[in-house]
């Protein structure tokens, strides 16, 4: 039985909505779970868009990675096998579009998850923040290289440098939103977006789309730049910062980065 989501379908367009409003819709790994379940669920049932929003529209859309599920000082905080980073790729490899529906504030690693979605509709309360930089975490490498592939690097250096919100309007001058409308058109424009892609080719949409994601992650790496990476993850997760801004979130006070 789903406690944090709820999951619905008609017409092959599914609906995804993120159901714990009193932990801020963070996504630690039950919540994952339970919408990976759903992905893979609405696959066998040849859903051709999902479409991704939140369950009540509040001011948060999600609070990121469950910040009480990050490991300790010393341990890589963002391993391939997160649960959040298996959500990212299964929303990456989904056979079809996936539609963020944007009310409230999206943070750190829900702004991923949305950035991963390959359509973004909101409305002018939504808003995006990426915080690594506010926790002392080192973000994800694929997560660097995604981000890279969406917006410019200007841009991805204002999400990662400053961990400020990005408000709407800004959001979809830069590539974040693909639609800003009105709150009260939000859903309508969500689905009707999500009914014109359902109208159109399956097959088409879904080589498109893993070609596409394919294409992305084509980089030319050496093993002596994989291996330095690495080390620069390393020496951030074991560093005093990332321990500083795990215990400041938890005791609720802001961090001081000396
Ligand atoms: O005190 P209680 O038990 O009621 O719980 C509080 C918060 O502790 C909890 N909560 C979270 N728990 C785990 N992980 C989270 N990310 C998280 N966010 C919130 O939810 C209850 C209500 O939170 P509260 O009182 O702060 O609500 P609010 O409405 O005053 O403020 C909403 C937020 C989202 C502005 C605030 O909760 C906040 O700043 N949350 C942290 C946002 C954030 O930094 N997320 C990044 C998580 S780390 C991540 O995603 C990546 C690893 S990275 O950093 O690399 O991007």
């Amino acid at each position: 039985m789903s406690t944090t989501i709820k999951v619905s379908v008609d017409d092959k367009v599914g609906t995804l909505e993120l159901d714990n409003f009193a932990k801020r819709n963070a996504l630690g790994a039950a919540t994952v779970d339970e919408m990976l379940h759903a992905l893979r669920a609405f696959e066998r049932q040849g859903v051709r868009a999902v479409v991704l929003r939140t369950a009540e529209l509040r001011d948060v859309w999600s609070a990121g990675h469950d910040i009480d599920e990050l490991p300790v000082r010393g341990v890589d905080p963002l391993p391939f096998a997160d649960p959040l980073e298996e959500l990212l790729r299964a929303v990456r490899g989904y056979p079809g579009a996936v539609i963020a529906m944007v009310h409230g504030t999206v943070w750190g690693g829900a702004c991923d998850l949305v950035l991963n979605c390959d359509l973004v509709v909101g409305d002018e309360t939504a808003a995006f923040a990426v915080t690594p930089a506010r926790l002392g975490l080192p973000y994800s490498a694929s997560g660097i290289q995604y981000f890279l592939a969406r917006l410019p690097l200007n841009v991805v250096n204002e999400l990662m440098m400053t961990a400020d919100l990005i408000p709407a309007e800004r959001a979809y001058a830069v590539g974040i939103l693909n639609r800003l409308v009105s709150g009260d058109r939000l859903l309508d424009s969500t689905y009707d977006l999500a009914r014109k892609v359902r109208s159109r080719s399956g097959d088409s949409i879904r080589a498109y789309k893993l070609q596409a994601t394919t294409f992305v992650r084509a980089v030319a790496l050496s093993a002596q730049d994989s291996q330095w990476i690495n080390q620069l993850r390393h020496d951030v997760y074991s560093g005093d910062d990332y321990a500083e801004g795990i215990s400041a979130f938890r005791e609720k006070r802001p961090p001081d980065f000396a």
